[in-house]
């Protein structure tokens, strides 16, 4: 029999949970005018992303009214997005989890999950912890995890000896992105990105899809941009919304940016257009570049683009005419083709050609408040750390691999043996990788999830733990790098429901029962964030009542005029030619290879975000899913009318591997290309505990069988995958 089997979650619920909710808010008819009660508020930072905007939650007569953004945070402008208003929904989601489960076997053999205890989850877990700390050592534990809960988290591993860990935000998302600028400029784009769009006079979108990416300030940054009329050029193969708002849209041949980028420099030398005091204060290997780009010259570049060579010359120009007030920008999810470094590398370079890097309307340089740790015993040295798991694979990974660490936890000699997984739905979020879970599953010793929702994750578990909402607990306060520090609070707007608990509790529960009891010297976490706070010269009364304080910055917000600068890379420099990357015997300075052609009869998967939900973290919130249930497939017309398809069908793709989608409803629109089709990311869940949206809508992640690695830091690129239509017949052409 297999070790673990998975679990349906669906199994636990009985006949019952086929059932719909009807939407627990729809009672509101009924009452008073919300607003008319006895209101009170207390502040958090929203946690439906991972952008981290700060707001006051309403009660009315103690029960959940709304949320609203705090005027005072800079980091939301002070409003809260389409999701972060839809926060309620996560509070009252009738399918939440609501207390412990664990996997037990029957007398027929067959699993299922069983309610127990906390005390009973926790003694089993710290059982299975504490034997994989004696017999191999406590760094074989890892932590797979995402959002800024996983820190209670990160700090029980530590103190219990682990160092190992890995996100699918790296390897799935910005890790190309965050190693490209290292390698580059000696330092990462952060998070939230440091991009003056504030004050640029030319942005340039390369994919990035902000307006339909709902990153607050990002989008809010956009937006006055475009009211200051700076000119926005967006290349995307697809009509998105910044397109739609930009001066110069350029729909390249998906895969090709790279030329484009290679392309935009070659203009830029050869007409003299860089910023030449910049390029000799700040970098190194200018000749090396201008030699290598000379070949991709925009006639060239042309013909595997699709972009007209007038059109390439035309918007370097911009862009130089607007330096160094012209914002590249660097996007967040950059694994597409595999060599996303490299593509990163040349976004960064092609910044310094423009001077803009750490100068107002590019770059700035952010600041965090010097906030002090809260003193606690130093952790123990891990004797090993997560690469050790993947010896000799991708040397420039400066986090965790995900994919490189699951495929570490497959077998009896696995390298890992337990894992703690929290706020991630690792089936939906790393491409391929359903077998792979299964066979980790099989072998693990452990196998915890910490969850608020019965996610597909959680039917791979021994445990899951149900954490309360963000809603319902103190976390650590908002720290992040910034225009103007600030510092955020998140504490409880109510008690935790059903037998869930806070994320820091969990954690300090373990800790005891692992003999790490020093580490958590707190009662209630808050004591701790008193205690930070008022190293600051603020305190946790005074957070409670505003929520967030700014703080002055203690340095430039730019470089200033001249200024001398060490940067961050072994040259001191921003590396325009690489030599690290030589001496690793990769590509000193990007090249261009071309993607691989779409099969007879497929079209490009093509994927990406929509505001309404964050991946499928929201795709059952009552209120986010009321208005917007599913998602679409976009098809270009010419494509439609071969397949006689029209709008408002359901269609199922099929991928060349076999892998077929839930039924998905067709747009017909022009805005996507007739080599490509289109969806958001997120739904066709099969979780049947997910009771709104279980079966509905389809799952990119699920038709990914082509991924392309990248070898510098093992970023999955998801984007040379193919997709045809089943179902329908193609009219003979
Ligand atoms: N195919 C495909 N794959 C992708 C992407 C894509 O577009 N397409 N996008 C990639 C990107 S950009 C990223 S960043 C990653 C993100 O991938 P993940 O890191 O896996 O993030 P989510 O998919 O949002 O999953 C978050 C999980 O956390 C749970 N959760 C929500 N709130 C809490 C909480 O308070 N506590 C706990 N313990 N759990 C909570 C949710 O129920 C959900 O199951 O996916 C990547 N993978
Ligand atoms: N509402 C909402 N907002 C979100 C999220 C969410 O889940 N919901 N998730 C957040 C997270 S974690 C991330 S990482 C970001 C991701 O958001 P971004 O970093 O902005 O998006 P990408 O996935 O890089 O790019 C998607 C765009 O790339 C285009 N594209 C596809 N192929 C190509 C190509 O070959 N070349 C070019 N130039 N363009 C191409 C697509 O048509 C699409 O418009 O969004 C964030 N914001
Ligand atoms: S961008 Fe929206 S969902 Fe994300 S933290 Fe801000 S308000 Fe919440
Ligand atoms: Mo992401």
């Amino acid at each position: 029999m297999k070790r673990r089997e998975f679990i349906r979650v669906s199994s636990l619920l009985g006949a019952g949970a086929a059932v719909a909710p009807s939407f627990m808010l729809s009672g509101c008819a009924a009452k008073p005018l919300p607003g008319s009660g006895a209101v009170t508020s207390t502040p958090t930072v929203c946690d439906m992303c991972f952008w981290k905007c700060a707001g006051h939650v309403y009660r009315e007569n103690g029960e959940i009214w709304k949320i609203t953004g705090n005027p005072d945070d800079l980091h939301s402008g002070g409003r809260l997005c389409t999701r972060g208003t839809g926060g309620p929904g996560a509070y009252l989601d009738p399918d939440r989890l609501k207390q412990p489960l664990m996997r037990v076997t029957d007398a027929d053999g067959r699993q299922r999950f069983q309610e127990v205890t906390w005390d009973v989850a926790l003694d089993f877990i710290a059982d299975k912890m504490r034997g994989i700390a004696e017999t191999v050592g406590p760094e074989r534990m890892l932590m797979l995890h995402h959002g800024s809960g996983s820190r209670h988290f990160v700090h029980l591993l530590r103190a219990y000896g682990s160092n190992s860990r890995a996100e699918p935000a790296f390897a799935q998302c910005r890790g190309p992105r965050d190693v490209g600028f290292r390698l580059t400029v000696g330092e990462s784009v952060s998070s939230p990105e440091r991009t003056d769009m504030a004050n640029a006079r030319c942005i340039v979108f390369l994919g990035c899809h902000i307006g339909e990416n709902l990153h607050n300030a990002q989008v809010q940054t956009m937006a006055e941009a475009i009211n200051r009329n700076a000119t926005l050029i967006t290349v995307d193969p697809r009509f998105s919304v910044p397109a739609g708002k930009s001066q110069y849209w350029l729909p390249i041949k998906p895969g090709t940016d790279m030329a484009l980028l290679l392309s935009w420099m070659n203009v830029l030398i050869d007409e003299g257009l860089c910023d030449q005091d910049y390029i000799e204060r700040y970098t190194v290997g200018f000749e090396q570049l201008a030699a290598h780009v000379r070949p991709y010259t925009p006639e060239w570049v042309y013909l595997e683009t699709g972009i007209k060579p007038d059109v390439i010359r035309e918007t370097a120009r911009e862009m130089a005419k607007a330096a160094p007030a012209t914002v590249v920008h660097p996007g967040r999810h950059a694994t597409w083709y595999g060599d996303d470094t490299q593509r990163s590398r040349a976004v960064a370079i092609l910044n310094a050609l423009l001077g803009s890097w750490n100068r107002k309307g590019g770059f700035y340089i952010p600041e965090s408040v010097d906030l002090p740790e809260y003193p606690l015993p130093d952790y123990p040295t891990p004797k090993a750390q997560t690469a050790d798991a993947y010896p000799g694979k991708w040397p420039f990974a400066s986090q965790g691999v995900t994919n490189g660490a699951i495929e570490a936890s497959i077998g009896e000699d696995a390298f890992f043996k337990g894992w703690l997984v929290y706020g991630t739905n690792l089936p939906q979020s790393v491409p391929n990788v359903e077998e792979k879970l299964k066979a980790a599953a099989n072998t693990l010793d452990l196998l915890v999830v910490v969850e608020t929702m019965p996610s597909e994750m959680t039917g791979y578990a021994d445990v899951i733990l149900p954490e309360c909402t963000y809603l319902e607990r103190y976390d650590d306060l908002r720290n992040s790098g910034e225009r103007e520090p600030s510092l955020a609070l998140r504490m409880p707007a109510f008690e935790p429901r059903y037998d869930s608990k806070p994320g820091w509790w969990i954690a300090k529960q373990l800790g005891s029962r692992l003999g790490l009891d020093e580490y958590f010297p707190w009662q209630d976490y808050s004591e701790k964030l008193d205690w930070q706070l008022k190293q600051v010269g603020s305190s946790l009364e005074e957070m409670q009542r505003i929520g967030v304080k700014n703080f002055p910055r203690q340095s430039p917000l730019y470089f200033r005029p001249g200024e001398r600068v060490q940067f961050r890379t072994p040259s001191r420099k921003i590396e325009l030619y690489s030599k690290q990357l030589a001496d690793q015997g990769f590509d000193p300075m990007p090249v261009y290879t071309p993607p691989d052609p779409v099969p007879n009869g497929y079209y490009r998967l093509n994927y990406g975000r929509m505001p309404a939900h964050t991946f499928g973290k929201t795709t059952n919130n009552p209120l986010l899913f009321e208005l917007t249930p599913e998602n679409q497939l976009w098809v270009n017309p010419l494509v439609a009318s071969q397949w006689s398809l029209s709008s408002g069908d359901y269609v199922r793709l099929a991928s060349p591997a076999g892998a077929i989608s839930n039924p998905v409803r067709v747009r017909v629109t022009e805005r996507i290309g007739p080599d490509s089709v289109f969806m958001a990311h997120g739904f066709g869940h099969k979780s049947k505990r997910l009771r709104l949206t279980a079966g509905v809508g389809a799952d990119d992640a699920g038709l990914m069988s082509n991924i392309k690695i990248d070898p510098l830091m093992g970023g999955t690129g998801m984007r040379a995958n193919f997709v045809t239509f089943v179902q329908q017949r193609a009219k003979s052409s």
